[in-house]
């Protein structure tokens, strides 16, 4: 594997599950399949789990990792072509990215979504430019559009916990207060869209996803009934994406914050989400704090995913 950064990257999905869930089995297999090889981790933004988990995954293959966070330390970049750079930026990303590569074998890379371009961030440029330029395989730790290591820990997730062959998978939109990119419910439909799972998504009208996310899935506007005998809610806000609302917040009604009395609609589902969560504009404590409630499972599986595409390029160096 040389790039990873959508569903279509990790080919046929159950073989995947099964590698991962083998992984996870004896993570400790493959422990000298990356030695002497050096993984980097860049963040253009904040995290906690993909950092931990990614770089956990690499010590579990041998590897050295080395972590660079753009924005404390290391020069302002310049992305754009063509710029004169009489600014702050001090260095382009078409000298960083090749020399940042000449000393790694492996690139993860995180780049939100700037939320100002629709264009811009759909078209995946800063991604795009170290897949081109670094002369190395590169996976995505979420990029504008998509976050697959995420997904694909959603994923096994499910798989591990469904108790039906073609459970009931409700994506819904959940209020927050700061504008957030919409790459993880993108990629949540790319992957559920892979799977034959009953997938539905529900928003509030204005928060349509791209089209080309939501693919074949059910879009019900009505909260309460795309939670009737569901079996996994996946929650997570995004803002919008359509015309000349994208990147804006157009609301914070509560009346979408997933609660007791709506998961008692449920087939008394599995809560999930990517994490971190606002407790009480998501979610309530309540059902966070319940039973039914996977999120520390599910970020537990971050390591399994980022272990399982790391594997597959060190396979193939
Ligand atoms: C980010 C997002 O929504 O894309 C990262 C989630 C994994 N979330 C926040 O910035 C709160
Ligand atoms: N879910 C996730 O990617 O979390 P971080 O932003 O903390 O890495």
């Amino acid at each position: 594997m040389r790039r990873f950064t959508c569903a279509q990257d990790i080919g046929p999905w159950r073989d995947a599950v099964k590698e991962a869930l083998a992984i996870k089995d004896n993570r400790f297999a493959y422990d000298t399949l990356g030695k002497n090889r050096t993984l980097l981790m860049i963040f253009f933004n904040s995290s906690l789990r993909t950092r931990l988990s990614t770089q956990k995954a690499a010590m579990n293959l041998g590897m050295n990792v080395m972590v660079l966070d753009v924005n404390q330390g290391a020069w302002k970049l310049e992305t754009e072509r063509g710029v004169v750079m009489d600014g702050d930026k001090a260095e382009h990303l078409l000298e960083a990215i090749p020399v940042m590569g000449s000393y790694c074998d492996i690139i993860g890379v995180r780049s939100f979504a700037g939320l100002k371009n629709r264009e811009e961030d759909y078209e995946e440029r800063v991604i795009e430019q170290f897949i081109r330029y670094s002369g190395r395989p590169v996976f995505s730790m979420e990029a504008a559009t998509r976050h697959p290591l995420q997904s694909f820990a959603d994923l096994i997730t499910i798989e591990e916990y469904k108790k039906v062959e073609r459970p009931k998978v409700v994506l819904t939109w959940a209020p927050h207060p700061k504008a957030l990119p919409q790459a993880v419910a993108n990629s949540f439909c790319e992957w559920m869209n892979m799977t034959d799972y009953d997938f539905v998504v529900t928003h509030p009208h204005g928060y349509e996803l791209d089209a080309a996310f939501v693919g074949n899935a059910k879009v019900e506007y009505d909260q309460r009934k795309a939670f009737a005998g569901a079996d996994f809610i996946y929650a997570k806000n995004w803002s919008a994406y359509t015309g000349q609302n994208y990147g804006k917040v157009l609301s914070t009604d509560k009346d979408w914050t997933v609660d007791a009395d709506k998961m008692s609609l449920t087939n008394d589902a599995m809560f999930m989400h990517c994490l971190p969560v606002r407790r009480n504009m998501i979610v309530t404590d309540e059902v966070i704090e319940s039973p039914r409630s996977i999120v520390i499972p599910e970020a537990a599986n971050r390591e399994i995913s980022a272990q399982t595409v790391i594997k597959r390029m060190l396979e193939a160096l």
